[in-house]
């Protein structure tokens, strides 16, 4: 690293010394100003929509629209402060290197103008939401930033960050309390309703977004929980593998650019972000650089998060258990291989609403070349985390389905029974790791109870079974599915599979049945 630590630091007046080939901002970017928030300027955002609102930008710049250059986008981190640390130095600039297996491109972008880290900085950060230049408050928080209950989408107000926040008695700690008092202060000062733009991977992103946000107002004030039902709030589906930076990244982008930049990003070449066009205070044309816009992003979101994420999901937790550390490796697997496109053909497509005009069954295909990248390194320890967060949406929103229909989905159970054993803290190797999760406490209760209440069992169908009923009696997560004996027998009878012979064993099994 420290060699590349030696190489000049990226910067707006060193653009002139990038390779021919590395994109570059082409619009005058002092000119730029801020249009959007964004809360959660991770990795994904600067991989996704930052991309595209730079092609925006890009586009007006090129026709001198003025009006184009109002969308600069102001990053909001709210604890860490790593990439405000990582950007600051280069006045917001990174790299952006998109992969195939033969092919790399480097765009460095332009459209993060600033980061803010929130904890340090509340005020400036509410003051910014409230600002008259502020047009759209856009969000990638994860599930679990939206702190609320992942079976029913409602707001959790249990939550210790909502419950601190509801009280009001200090600077806010959660998405959800900054957005609130932002917005309080926007309509205190007499300005317009903005766009929240949530581009997290919920079941009705803006639906969820808005009831949660309108529940916590109507606990704080009631005149604020008005003004914010007038702001609008898109439902999104929004898709590009976008794994976690490496050292290793930062070093080859950094030597590819003759500059030393401390955080590029990291993506495939596949992307796809489908918007309501609901906008309260305009948008960027963001179709400019490929964006989508519909009436109803639902369908979509339904896609994407039952073949893209669902079989993600169901890679991730096989992968950790068998020690397959990426998804390409997994996806190598002839069984694994099978076993998702048989589970996305035969269980999950059913599931889906109609989408006139798309091609579910190319579309299917393209995924498993998607997953088989070996050229992003997708951790299976990365998509693993948070699974309380994303089972419901992923796994458990087809199974209703399914359910309801009488129709099998015994591969879709074995997805959910990895999950379960995953939650278990250790690997079929016998190696032990952390189960990271918003709810690994009260899930780790859960477990024990069922392992206690199973231990006197000797018939090893009558045990996992017992278990299994414990377990997704676990509402949060399961809804009113641990009361399915369909549901529990099938989950069981998964997982009596995976103690008894691992994942390969329990895939070539399932392969071999159906
Ligand atoms: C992944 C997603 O980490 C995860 O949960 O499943 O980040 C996934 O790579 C993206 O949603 C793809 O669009």
């Amino acid at each position: 690293m420290s060699d590349i630590e030696q190489l000049p630091r990226l910067h707006p007046g060193r653009l002139g010394a990038l390779p021919a080939d590395v994109r570059r901002p082409t619009y005058a970017r002092d000119n730029l100003r801020a249009g959007i928030v964004h809360l959660g300027v991770g990795a994904f955002h600067r991989g996704h929509q930052a991309e595209i609102t730079e092609a925006a930008i890009e586009a007006a710049g090129k026709v001198g629209d003025n009006d184009g250059l109002h969308w600069g986008i102001i990053g909001v981190s709210l604890r860490r402060p790593d990439t405000r640390d990582a950007l600051k130095p280069q006045d917001g600039l990174y790299t952006l290197a998109l992969r195939s297996a033969s092919a790399e491109t480097l765009q460095v972008i332009g459209a993060v103008l600033d980061v803010l880290v929130a904890e340090e900085d509340p005020e400036i950060v509410l003051d910014r939401i409230a600002h008259r230049d502020t047009h759209i408050v856009s969000l990638t928080v994860t599930e679990k930033g939206y702190c609320h209950d992942p079976a029913t989408g409602e707001l959790n107000r249990t939550d210790r960050g909502i419950v601190e926040d509801i009280s009001g008695v200090s600077h806010p700690v959660t998405a959800i309390g900054y957005l609130a008092f932002g917005l309080r202060r926007r309509m205190e000062r007499g300005l317009g309703p903005v766009t929240l733009l949530s581009c997290d991977n919920l079941a009705s992103n803006g639906d969820t977004l808005r009831r949660v946000l309108l529940a916590f107002c109507a606990d704080v004030d009631p005149a604020l929980h008005d003004w914010v039902a007038r702001c609008t709030f898109p439902n999104t589906m929004v898709d590009r593998i976008v794994p976690k930076t490496t050292i290793d990244d930062v070093a080859h982008v950094s030597r590819a650019l003759g500059l030393y930049d401390a955080w590029p990003v990291i993506g495939e070449p596949f992307f796809q972000w489908v918007i309501e066009d609901r906008f309260a205070a305009g948008r960027p044309r963001w179709e400019a650089g490929g964006a989508q816009f519909v009436t109803d992003a639902k369908p979509f979101e339904v896609l994407k998060h039952r073949l893209v994420n669902g079989s993600q999901s169901m890679m991730a937790y096989m992968g950790v258990l068998a020690g397959w550390q990426t998804t390409d490796r997994v996806i190598a697997q002839p069984a694994v291989q099978a076993f998702i496109s048989e589970a996305m053909a035969r269980e999950t497509q059913p599931t889906l609403p109609p989408l006139p005009g798309l091609d579910v069954d190319a579309y299917r295909a393209s995924l498993l070349a998607r997953f088989s990248n070996p050229a992003l390194g997708h951790r299976t320890r990365q998509i693993a985390m948070d699974g309380s967060q994303k089972i419901p949406q992923r796994l458990l929103a087809p199974i209703r389905d399914r359910i309801a229909a009488g129709q099998p989905f015994t591969r879709l159970a074995l997805g959910v029974a990895a999950w379960l054993h995953f939650l278990r803290g250790y690997d079929e190797a016998g190696n032990a790791f952390q189960v990271e999760d918003p709810l690994a406490q009260p899930l780790a209760a859960v477990m024990a109870d069922a392992a206690r209440q199973s231990e006197k069992l000797f018939d090893a169908r009558t045990r996992e079974r017992m278990r299994v009923q414990t377990i997704t009696g676990f509402a949060p997560v399961f809804g009113d599915l641990g009361q399915s004996a369909v549901f529990v027998d099938n989950v069981a009878a998964q997982l009596e599979l995976l103690c008894a012979h691992g994942v390969t064993g329990a895939l070539s099994r399932v392969n071999e049945a159906a």
